[in-house]
């Protein structure tokens, strides 16, 4: 055990990965476990307050690039939770626990979309903060982890600049389409900067992940970097930050700004935010209409699996699946029906 624990301390110090066969303390695992699966939910939660927009898109344009932008996000809570499972989670689990409230997922996406213009902000401003969070993940100490993140953020640099381009051209329009863009700036700031998690002197989990190397930085050098990054793009948009301390501080080098509502992002967090119930409500839907389809995928597999053994108990095994998904209704009988001709 100390031989272990000691290659596990040396792999960390060396900056090498932690890989999934080899040991490491539970509660690295479980702060991974943690993470991961908070960042998956996110991700798939996430693709709810843009996707709203997709029949809404203003040309074909618009839909095609919001409808890829909104798959991508469902491709990264996949790698996501392929990443968790290497840690010994099943995904059905952890889905249970969005549902059922259990596990968190992130603040923002419970805020809801109000104009098209919220489309170009969310790219902008909620993915510009995704990437300045992720990309320090990248040389995260679990390897799976950070080799997800690798294809995540290069995803995220594409949703940040489609978001950025399609402001620009709102606020190269009418003067309807720039107040659009204005509002949806003033709502979605703050929450924006909520992302970042708690102050650090507020953040029970940073001082361990970051000796961990699991966070590279803490939540306020990440929010500090963000409005540093964000404040030229806003000037060169033509768009007011809502916040009026504002300011950069040539001494610092950083730009000051505002105190945050952290009662705001404590309420949301705790499930009271303006959206919570519709979005764990649509997940929860999603996820019931889609167990006939599950229930046929088992089915088909058992065959397949007791054709290639041709182990009765396998077949037995088949039958009762693809039973009780021919009982779920029309489709389930149909991709039952396919699994038993494949
Ligand atoms: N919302 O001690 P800390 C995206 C929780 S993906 C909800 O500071 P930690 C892509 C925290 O979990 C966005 N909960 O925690 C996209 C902890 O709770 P617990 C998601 C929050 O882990 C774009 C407690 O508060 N990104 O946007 C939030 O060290 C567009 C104490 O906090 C990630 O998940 C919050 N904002 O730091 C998709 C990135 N903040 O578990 C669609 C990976 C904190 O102890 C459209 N995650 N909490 O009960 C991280 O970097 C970290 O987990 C932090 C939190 C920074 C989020």
């Amino acid at each position: 055990m100390a031989v272990l624990e000691e290659h596990f301390e040396r792999t960390i110090e060396k900056d090498r990965r932690v890989e999934p066969r080899d040991w490491m303390p539970e509660g690295y695992r479980a702060t991974m476990v943690r993470q991961i699966a908070q960042h998956a939910h996110s991700e798939i939660i996430g693709m709810q307050p843009e996707g709203e927009w997709i029949t809404r898109a203003p040309s074909l344009r618009r839909k095609a690039i919001l409808l890829a932008k909104v798959q991508d996000e469902a491709g990264h809570g996949l790698y996501l939770y392929s990443a968790a499972e290497t840690l010994g989670v099943d995904r059905a689990e952890l889905t249970l626990k969005l549902i059922e409230g259990r596990q968190k997922y992130s603040s923002i996406f419970n805020y809801p979309t109000l104009s098209y213009a919220d489309v170009g902000v969310i790219g902008w401003l909620v993915d510009g903060a995704a990437i300045c969070n992720q990309v320090p993940l990248c040389r995260s100490s679990y390897g799976p982890y950070a080799r997800a993140m690798i294809r995540i953020c290069k995803e995220e640099s594409f949703h940040q600049r489609q978001g950025y381009e399609l402001l620009l051209t709102m606020m190269a329009g009418t003067e309807a389409q720039r107040s659009l863009v204005r509002d949806a700036v003033d709502r979605w700031w703050w929450p924006s900067l909520m992302m970042f998690g708690p102050p650090d002197d507020a953040s029970p989990n940073t001082a361990r992940s970051m000796a961990w190397k699991i966070k590279r930085h803490t939540n306020d050098e990440l929010r500090q970097r963000f409005v540093d990054m964000t404040v030229p793009q806003a000037e060169a948009l033509g768009v007011t930050l809502p916040d009026p301390c504002l300011r950069w501080n040539a001494e610092r080098g950083h730009h000051d700004f505002g105190e945050i509502d952290w009662s705001e992002l404590k309420r949301v967090i705790s499930g009271d935010g303006p959206c919570n119930a519709q979005r764990v409500g649509v997940r929860r839907a999603a996820h019931e209409d889609g167990a006939w389809v599950r229930e046929a995928a088992a089915a088909h597999a058992a065959k397949a699996a007791a054709r290639a053994t041709g182990s009765p108990d396998a077949a037995g095994r088949a039958a009762t699946a693809g039973g009780s998904a021919a009982g779920a209704g029309d489709g389930a009988g149909a991709a039952a029906r396919a699994g038993a001709t494949a």
